[in-house]
């Protein structure tokens, strides 16, 4: 019997709706009518009890643009752009502002001061923003801004500046070190490449200022001393981790072993701890023990986690992709827990078992992570039932985290916030579940209009510190949101944001920090943080690109999100490097 192909039957709809059909009416014919055929109708019929019954699954919750409650003249959104053409040009237009605005005031200072003019050194006396821009001007086809900083980054020689004698271990790799390799994997520039060689080489010794190899807070550049009392310091678990990515893919560019043996005996230490429950304290000692008894995915832990998976994602490593999805697990189950009113969806800090009911802006990077893991790991590692949590995790944290913005009179995130609690996340789930109220929205899902009151009770927290430091994680998960899911909801909330940053935070020279979000902004603050470049405008800018000009397949993003390019270890790198074929 010939094989009719698809292609003979035309392009017409009709003829193949035709064809389609015969196919269908004879094969149910034979199927169930024709005695001769092997697979019986009641052979068949019997196979069908055996499957398990299959609950569909809870709707996706519906979308409707919040209404904004105005009081007085509190902040309320325009409408999106017809075009997120437009929306684009308008976050490159504002990181023109910024750059140009730092470039005139503040080089070579580390950071503009928005609002007088000038600068200030923070981090070494570099100019860590000239650092911290450059990808972005890569990515927004800025090449005439891009090649002025590479002539300027050419000179540097990473020596001390006066006002800083000691450069800070971790920002110094997150920030300049990621924005160097960062531009150079975009570029191909040569010098980005030597440039961050030389950083790198120059930072090594911070691994010799531990007992245990980990790195000490900070190094002297020009003979490698580390950092006072970086022996007796406790050491911050996201700040000694969070050399991964950076330094395995300079290995990688270089061939050099030390900086991958260095940065892996440090995984080494973190594995053979091998907490029960997955969670690692957030302060250790310097001889590689944990110390406090504070768990928290917030400040002084955050991208320790991040890197788990992104370890994976970048180079493949099977090991931090197992330790991922232990702390993911168990992130989830103990600590996401949901607010009795509005059944907000957080995630807190512990101290013992106690939860602390805070809720950082920093942990606002947790819903984006989820959503990657979920959408990247293998369905053998995260079954879809697993995976199901992870997603509506990641759903119910970034909302929360876009109410403590859309909440608030400025229209922009306060830093802190104490929650009403009601228990743990999961243990709602699995009464939810055990109802089997299978139709409705899971807890943690429903998506609360935005409420201008300022009191506790209404808003089921309380903001204990009011400042929006112009900080990127909010709208980081909006963007990998977006691109996991395809929902514009995610880029309607960036966009309002955007307007508030443009509304209240924007100075003559640049933009700073809102000391108060839910007060009528005076005046904003005199800093204009490095990350606001790097990453919150960047963010923005790809949130809003039909491009996608750094795919998600392709890229990862350092904690600064710097986008380094995936890779694999050839066998002569594992072998160089004593890289076991399972890592
Ligand atoms: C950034 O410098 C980095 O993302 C870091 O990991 C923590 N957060 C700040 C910005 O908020």
């Amino acid at each position: 019997m010939g094989v009719v192909h698809w292609n003979y039957l035309g392009h017409r709809p009709r003829s193949r709706w035709i064809f389609t059909l015969c196919i269908f009416v004879v094969s149910s014919w034979v199927l169930f009518f024709s005695p001769s055929i092997l697979v019986t109708r009641s052979d068949f019929l019997s196979i069908l009890p055996a499957l398990p019954p299959r609950p569909l699954p809870p709707p996706i919750p519906a979308y409707h643009r919040p209404t904004f409650e105005s009081v007085g003249e509190s902040f309320v959104p325009d409408p999106p752009p017809v075009k997120w053409e437009d929306a684009k040009k308008q976050v490159r237009d504002a990181f023109k502002f910024a750059w140009d605005g730092y470039l005139k005031e503040a080089h070579p200072f580390d950071e503009l001061r928005a609002i007088h003019g000038g600068g200030n050194n923070k981090f070494n006396g570099w100019g860590v923003t000239l650092y911290d821009s450059l990808d972005t001007m890569w990515i927004m086809d800025l090449k005439d801004e891009f090649h002025h900083a590479l002539q300027l980054i050419s000179k540097q020689e990473f020596l001390p500046s006066t006002a800083w004698t000691f450069a800070p271990f971790f920002e110094t790799v997150i920030r300049y070190l990621g924005g160097l390799l960062s531009a150079y994997a975009l570029s191909g520039e040569q010098i980005l490449l030597y440039q961050a060689d030389q950083l790198g080489t120059k930072l090594l010794p911070a691994f010799n200022g531990t007992k245990s190899g980990f790195p000490a807070y900070s190094v002297q550049m020009e003979n490698g001393k580390t950092g006072p009392n970086s022996i007796y310091r406790m050491m911050v678990f996201a700040e000694a981790t969070s050399c991964q990515l950076e330094y395995k893919y300079l290995a990688k560019l270089t061939g050099r072993k030390e900086y991958y043996e260095k940065v892996e005996r440090v995984m080494d230490i973190v594995y053979e701890t091998k907490p029960k429950d997955g969670l690692f304290a957030d302060k250790w000692t310097s001889d590689g023990r944990e110390f406090s008894n504070h768990y928290t995915i917030g400040a002084s832990a955050d991208s320790g986690y991040e890197y788990f998976l992104k370890q994976w994602l970048l180079m493949g490593d099977i090991k931090a992709r197992g330790q991922y999805l232990i702390s993911a697990d168990n992130i989830i189950e103990n600590l996401l827990r949901v607010t009795p009113e509005r059944e907000l969806l957080y995630v807190t800090s512990q101290v013992k078992a106690d939860p602390t009911y805070t809720f950082e802006h920093l942990a606002c990077f947790l819903p984006g992570l989820l959503a990657l893991g979920a959408h990247t790991l293998p369905i053998s590692l995260l079954p879809p039932e697993k995976a199901e949590y992870h997603k509506w995790a990641a759903e119910g944290l970034a909302y929360t985290c876009y109410l403590t913005y859309a909440d608030s009179w400025s229209g922009l995130g306060p830093d802190s916030v104490k929650m009403n609690d009601a228990g743990r996340w999961m243990d709602h789930v699995r009464a939810w579940e055990k109802n089997k109220k299978l139709r409705t929205i899971p807890p943690g899902l429903k998506e609360r209009s935005p409420l201008r009151k300022t009191d506790r009770n209404a808003r089921d927290y309380l903001v204990t510190q009011p400042t929006y430091y112009l900080r990127p994680e909010a709208i980081e998960s909006f963007f990998i949101l977006y691109k996991t899911t395809g929902n514009v909801k995610w880029r309607e909330r960036g966009w309002e944001i955007f307007q508030a940053i443009q509304k209240y935070a924007k100075t003559k020279h640049g933009y700073g920090s809102i000391s108060n979000v839910n007060l009528p902004p005076h005046f904003p603050l005199d800093n204009m943080p490095s990350f606001f470049l790097a990453e919150t405008l960047k963010y923005l800018y790809l949130l809003f690109d039909d491009t996608d000009i750094i795919p998600l397949d392709k890229w990862v993003f350092n904690t600064e999100a710097h986008p380094l390019p995936m890779f694999e270890w050839t066998p002569e790198e594992r072998e160089r490097f004593g890289i076991p074929s399972e890592l």
